[in-house]
């Protein structure tokens, strides 16, 4: 049986090919994806943070250990995203403009896929003006935005504002997350809803799906 601690130490040390034949092996070990997502990768990144807050890596080692992950997660992907589930709804998702973390924000398409959305993926850095555009396209009823960095926070603010200016907003709900943004500042910044973590956005996307069609309805 894989020792999960050898694929965070895996991670943590940029060594993608270990990461990703470890990851292999662990499914065929019958470990639960979400299991290995949780004491295989996200625990390697948060000792990564820590590490990075006390000095003791820097930006080359964080790249090297964002692509071991990815690696990882390129083979976890089909678990996460099995599925014979009819569309449940349209998502348009996205890291804010200004922060290029992604892993957060592809871990949450993966589960929104999982659980049968369409899940049109914008990318990182990406622009309100760029949010605004691809939620105006047909059927679209979520937003869902990611950020890491305290300092694009506002980002979202601005994308909320600029989905209100469009016309957009009795239409579209807006879904908010990442490591520094609180259920308090969602509700400062006029979100419809926020999410800890990537399998909680789940049954909040389905809420707002649901709410989004109630005011369909009715308008
Ligand atoms: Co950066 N980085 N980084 N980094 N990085 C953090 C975030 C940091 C906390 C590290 C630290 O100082 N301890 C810090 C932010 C401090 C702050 O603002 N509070 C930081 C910094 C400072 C920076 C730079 C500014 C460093 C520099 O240049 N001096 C720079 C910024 C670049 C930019 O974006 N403009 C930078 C760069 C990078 C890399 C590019 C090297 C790399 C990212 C590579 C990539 O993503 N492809 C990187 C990494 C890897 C990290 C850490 C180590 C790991 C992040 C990660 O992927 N975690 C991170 C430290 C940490 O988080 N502990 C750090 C795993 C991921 C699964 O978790 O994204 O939090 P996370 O997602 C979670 C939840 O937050 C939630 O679900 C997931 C769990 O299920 N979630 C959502 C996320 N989005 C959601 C959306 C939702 C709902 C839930 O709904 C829509």
């Amino acid at each position: 049986m894989v020792d999960l601690k050898r694929m965070s130490a895996a991670v943590l040390g940029g060594d993608a090919a270990t990461a990703r034949e470890l990851t292999v092996q662990a499914l065929t070990d019958g470990i639960a994806p979400s299991h290995i997502l949780a004491d295989g990768l996200i625990s390697a990144m948060d000792e990564l943070g820590e590490q990075f807050g006390r000095g003791e890596v820097f930006l080359p080692n964080m790249l090297v250990a964002a692509r071991a992950m990815h690696a990882s997660l390129n083979v976890l992907r089909p678990k996460l995203v099995e599925t014979g589930a009819e569309p449940s709804g349209r998502v348009v998702l996205g890291t804010v403009r200004g922060d290029v973390h992604d892993l957060g924000k592809n871990l949450v398409g993966m589960m929104l896929e999982g659980a049968g959305f369409d899940v049109h993926d914008l990318g990182v850095d990406v622009s309100p003006e760029a949010f605004v555009e691809a939620a105006g396209e047909e059927g679209i009823q979520v937003v869902a935005m990611s950020t890491l960095l305290t300092t694009t926070m506002p980002e979202m603010k601005q994308t909320i504002e600029a989905l209100r200016d469009a016309g957009l907003s009795g239409r579209v709900r807006t879904l908010v997350g990442g490591a520094p943004v609180t259920e308090r500042y969602a509700a400062e910044i006029g979100a419809d809803a926020f999410s800890p973590d990537a399998s909680r956005a789940v049954a909040t996307t389905r809420g707002l799906v649901a709410a989004a069609g109630t005011l369909e309805r009715a308008s």
